[in-house]
């Protein structure tokens, strides 16, 4: 992995914006609003199609919520747990990702879902593409609460080298343009105790997805 670069921090790729600690006075206002949503509908490991749980624990809200299970990867108006639709987006939440979208370049940022991640000591998340959504013009905004994680972000092919940028509470990752389907992922959380969450990382990923 390339190490950032001692002066101006890890070169960025185009597309991809870091708003440090832009989220970090409303963290208490967007996590009360995040539990509020996970008590309506909790936090559950998921199967991915190759048979394997994921490490993370998610859930969501917005009309469409971000599931996969052994038939693969996709957007669904309602909570498979429920069968009922995903709780709303809170507007604190969606007020501050239009926010973020805004200040990195992108105006009138729409977001109709967000995935809610929950990362404990060890749990991780393999690279990847965000592919599942169809309007791929919009961009996504990604808010880190808690623990630290490094976000790992390579290029348009798997095998691009990856940079890797720790995420600290209040981060806020806005993400679009020709970076849209960059590979990335999370490296496995290293354990330690944050003041506001304790032994966790949670993750809000706001997205157009329909
Ligand atoms: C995470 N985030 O931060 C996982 N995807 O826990 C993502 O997979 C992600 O942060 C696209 C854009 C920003 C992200
Ligand atoms: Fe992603």
């Amino acid at each position: 992995m390339a190490q950032p670069d001692l002066f101006g921090g890890p070169d960025l790729p185009k597309g991809v914006h870091v708003l440090r600690g832009f989220a970090r006075d409303a963290a208490g206002a967007v996590l009360a609003a995040a539990e509020a949503v996970t008590g309506e509908a909790p936090f559950r490991t998921m199967q991915v199609p190759g048979g394997g749980t994921m490490s993370v624990a998610m859930s969501n809200c917005g009309r469409a919520g971000w599931v996969t299970d052994a038939s693969g990867y996709r957007y669904s108006e309602s909570d498979p747990l429920s069968g009922k639709p995903w709780p709303a987006m809170p507007e604190v939440i969606a007020g501050l990702a239009r926010a973020a979208a805004e200040t990195a370049g992108f105006p009138g940022f729409a977001p109709d879902a967000c995935l809610i991640n929950r990362y404990e000591p060890g749990a991780r998340m393999g690279l990847h593409q965000d592919r599942d959504e169809q309007d791929r013009k919009q961009p996504i905004v990604s808010v880190s609460y808690g623990l630290p994680a490094t976000f790992l972000f390579g290029g348009g092919r798997r095998s691009d080298p990856r940079i890797g940028l720790v995420l600290e509470h209040g981060d806020v990752v806005v993400w679009g343009g020709p970076a849209r389907l960059y590979y990335h992922g999370i490296a496995p959380l290293k354990d330690g105790v944050h003041p506001m969450l304790g032994r966790q990382r949670i993750n809000l990923t706001l997205r157009k997805a329909l």
